[in-house]
């Protein structure tokens, strides 16, 4: 089992519970000198690339690559289609490494096979901020599965963000591997609850209708807090203070500065929505509500093609009430005719989940670090970290 993970700085299974081991860096950083200073090695007929994805072609290829080879769920019914712009943002956060997008292709055709990306970020453990790579969209083509291609691909990311002199990295996975510091439940909210259960994504529950879970879907036209709006850019500062202090109070979570903050929060056209409340009277910003867009093929369906989602971001209350906060979220989601809103049981989020009529989800999803232990696994509800 796990010949890999086993030879990886990752806290190990046969680890769990000793509680002698302490929190922190498994391994201590190498000097850069003795950081391995050429690619690893590929089977011969492949070769590595560095992607541009600025460049429509390459991210056309990424794209492509990724729609038809990336996650599923676990029935194969629906894989996730990030779009070209979302790939964009998702890769060029402020700093971000264009060494870190890998791809690798065969020599002979060109042909984009594998795929692996890291961006940096800081992440902060307990009191300590840790400069962090955030591993994301791990790829291999399904013609090219199980002949240890994955290890390599994460080898050769690993000796890339070493070379800038960064020693630890966060990411997520629908699998299990040595050994997730949370385990998170996907919760998912109909909004198009016809079109779900055409295509399998839901079912009609038992002594239910059609009109009747129509009905039980059902939201108001327009959202209902005043001084709800989009986010502008004006807004950075204000949001940055906000979202910094309520982020403050997770054990592990991002140390978001104002650069960030625009970057990451910043509304954009079917990337990124983001919305907060203006305090009609003191004109402050009080609460926060995002959610990025990550639409599905519907896999072999005659007559619909994409699920349209949306995933629940950085949400942040403090005046008001996080349940009408999401409500208006809702709100709006259901406006731009999404299909579905997702959100995992991280931060406050099982304060609303069940209120709002969110049903809980066939998948999970594993939060990681490398090379930095954590004591014991942490509970969703001390996660205040969302990857993409
Ligand atoms: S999770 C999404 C990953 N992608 C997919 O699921 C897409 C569809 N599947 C595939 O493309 C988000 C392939 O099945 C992949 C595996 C490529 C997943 N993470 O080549 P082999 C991310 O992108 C291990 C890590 O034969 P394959 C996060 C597996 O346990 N390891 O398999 C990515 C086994 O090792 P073991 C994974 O099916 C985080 C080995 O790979 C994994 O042809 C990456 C088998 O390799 C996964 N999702 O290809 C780690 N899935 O020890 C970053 C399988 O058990 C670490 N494996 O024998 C940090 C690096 C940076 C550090 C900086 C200091
Ligand atoms: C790294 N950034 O399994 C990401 N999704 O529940 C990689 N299920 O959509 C890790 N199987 O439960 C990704 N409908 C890990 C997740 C991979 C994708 C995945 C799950 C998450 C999902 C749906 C469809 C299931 C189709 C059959 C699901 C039930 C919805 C229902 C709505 C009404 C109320 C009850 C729940």
């Amino acid at each position: 089992k796990h010949k890999f993970w086993e030879t990886q700085p990752v806290g190990q299974f046969k680890d769990i519970g000793d509680s002698s081991l302490p929190e922190g860096p498994i391994e201590l950083p190498t000097p850069l000198s003795e950081v391995k200073q050429e690619p690893y090695n590929l089977p011969d007929q492949y070769e590595w690339i560095t992607c541009d994805i600025n460049s429509e072609d390459v991210c056309e290829e990424v794209y492509n690559l990724l729609a038809h080879n990336y996650v599923e769920d676990d029935e194969n019914m629906f894989r996730f289609k990030y779009s070209k712009e979302f790939l964009r943002w998702a890769l060029q956060p402020p700093g971000y490494f264009r060494s870190w997008h890998i791809g690798v292709r065969v020599k002979s055709t060109k042909k984009m096979v594998a795929f692996i990306t890291g961006v940096p970020a800081r992440i902060r453990v307990r009191d300590e901020v840790v400069h962090m790579a955030e591993i994301n969209f791990l790829c291999v083509h399904k013609k090219l599965r199980t002949k240890r291609l994955a290890p390599v691909m994460i080898k050769e990311v690993t000796r890339r963000v070493h070379l800038e002199n960064m020693w630890q990295a966060a990411y997520t996975a629908g699998v299990i591997l040595p050994t997730p510091i949370a385990t998170c439940q996907y919760w998912h909210r109909s909004l198009n609850p016809k079109k779900l259960i055409d295509v399998g994504f839901s079912r009609l529950g038992a002594r239910m209708t059609m009109s009747r879970t129509i009905k039980l879907y059902k939201l108001p036209e327009s959202t209902v807090t005043p001084g709800f709006r989009k986010m502008e850019i004006h807004d950075v500062p204000a949001v940055t203070r906000l979202i910094r202090t309520y982020l403050s109070r997770f054990v592990v979570a991002p140390d978001f500065d104002e650069n960030d903050v625009e970057h990451w929060l910043l509304p954009k056209d079917d990337v990124i929505d983001s919305f907060l409340v203006e305090s009609p009277e003191t004109h402050e910003v009080t609460d926060f509500c995002s959610f990025y867009t990550l639409p599905s093929t519907i896999l072999g369906h005659p007559s619909y093609s994409l699920l349209k989602a949306a995933y629940s971001f950085y949400n942040i209350s403090t005046v008001t009430p996080l349940l009408q906060l999401m409500n208006d979220a809702l709100i709006v989601a259901k406006q731009k005719d999404y299909d579905v809103f997702n959100a995992l049981d991280v931060m406050q989020n099982e304060t609303f989940l069940r209120e709002l009529k969110f049903g809980p989800g066939d998948g999970k999803l594993h939060y990681y670090l490398y090379n930095y232990r954590i004591r014991h696994a942490l509970k969703p509800s001390e996660l205040g970290l969302v990857l993409l």
